[in-house]
């Protein structure tokens, strides 16, 4: 069977130009998500996978079926790509976490659509594909153990146009249940753990020196992220990832994750109204520790990617010129000036 899997992209984020910071690479790193349902797929499947970060879309190739991973930034785009294939009679099916939280909308643009993981349907999905008989919602509600999970035929994407090709995974979800964050609404307020050794493998057989663990909160479970890392630090690799701020609060925890190589921490700081927090139920961590935790991390060597998120229900538009420094404050037509 010849799969043709589509990562979509639009607006600035299509063909993101050679000009821009790291030759347009700077967020490119990843993929997994159809990395994954390319492991899933049998072995004599003929599977391509198309960035349309990168390249144009085949129009016209030869396929038997057309997978789509779809973010809700992307859906309006997935769902015009669809309509093509459609269009010429190629099954379409949708997967991801759009179509997973709103899979009423998502069904009407595709023959099939994947809710949850692949992992566990897709083989079915496959099989019904070439029988005729693709079924609508294939809806995958198992938290299914992360053991055994094939590896991610890396091969399929050209190195050269990501930052790195090397993202891992060891755990999906996280405990928390903010209310803006899509994850606990698609794993339920779980993480689910990969088993130390087989992460420890996957990584050990990257190519390079760098990778990056695209969990959503790694350190969730202190006592599982320091077998990780204990595992990791004879591998002297570096790598980044993401994490709440909930870290700092157990040094030996920080000191093991940057002695393992940890060289970079995503944090979604979100604000730096307390009152915001509490609306939205980000209980993991306090604005006034900010400072203190952001100092620790930095004693170690790891440097912090703040996700900052303006236009809370409280926000007024000076948050926008808001300065803590003491300095004072600078409005947003004096910073553009
Ligand atoms: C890496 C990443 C990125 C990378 C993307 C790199 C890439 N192209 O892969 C970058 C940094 C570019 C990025 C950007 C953004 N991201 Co992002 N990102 C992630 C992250 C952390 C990991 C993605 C990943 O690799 N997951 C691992 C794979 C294995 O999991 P998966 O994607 O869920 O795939 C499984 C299933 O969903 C399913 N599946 C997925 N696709 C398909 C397709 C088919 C056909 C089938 C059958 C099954 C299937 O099978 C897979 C295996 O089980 C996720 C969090 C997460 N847990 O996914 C957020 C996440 C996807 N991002 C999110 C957001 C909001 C964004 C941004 C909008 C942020 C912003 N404000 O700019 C931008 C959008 C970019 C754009 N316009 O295109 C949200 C999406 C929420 C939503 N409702 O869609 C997430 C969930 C984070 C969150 N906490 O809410 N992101
Ligand atoms: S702590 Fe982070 S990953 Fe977990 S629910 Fe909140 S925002 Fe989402």
């Amino acid at each position: 069977m010849k799969i043709l899997l589509i990562a979509p992209a639009s607006g600035k984020w299509q063909h993101v130009g050679r000009s821009r910071a790291f030759g347009g690479k700077a967020f490119r790193f990843s993929l997994l998500s159809l990395l994954s349902v390319a492991a899933e797929s049998p072995e004599e499947a003929d599977i391509r996978i198309v960035d349309e970060q990168i390249e144009t879309i085949p129009w016209d190739a030869d396929v038997d079926l057309v997978g789509i991973t779809c973010m809700t930034a992307v859906a309006p785009r997935a769902y015009e790509i669809a309509r093509h294939f459609r269009g010429r009679g190629i099954p379409v099916v949708l997967g991801g976490m759009h179509p997973t939280l709103c899979p009423d909308e998502a069904i009407q643009h595709a023959d099939a659509i994947v809710t949850g993981d692949a992992e566990g349907v897709w083989q079915k999905v496959l099989a019904d594909v070439s029988c005729g008989c693709l079924e609508g919602i294939y809806r995958n509600e198992q938290q299914r153990s992360l053991a055994g999970l094939k590896r991610p035929p890396r091969h399929l994407l050209s190195a050269q146009e990501y930052a790195t090709i090397n993202a891992v995974q060891a755990t999906r979800g996280c405990p928390h249940g903010c209310d803006f964050c899509a994850i606990a609404a698609f794993n339920g307020r779980t993480q689910r753990q990969r088993p130390v050794e087989e992460v420890i493998a996957e990584v050990k057989d990257l190519h390079g020196h760098m990778f990056i663990l695209v969990d959503d909160n790694l350190t969730a479970d202190p006592e599982y992220a320091k077998k990780l890392f204990a595992a990791l630090k004879p591998l002297r690799k570096s790598w980044v990832t993401q994490s709440t701020l909930a870290i700092t609060e157990d040094s030996e925890l920080v000191r093991l994750m940057a002695d393992s190589g940890c060289i970079g921490l995503f944090v979604g700081l979100e604000t730096f109204v307390e009152d915001n927090l509490t609306s939205v139920n980000k209980t993991c961590h306090r604005v006034e520790e900010y400072r203190q935790a952001i100092q620790l991390l930095h004693r170690h060597g790891i440097a912090v990617e703040a996700g900052i998120v303006f236009g809370f229900d409280g926000d007024r538009p000076e948050v926008l010129s808001r300065d803590d420094s003491g300095r004072p404050p600078v409005s947003v037509s004096q910073r553009n000036s």
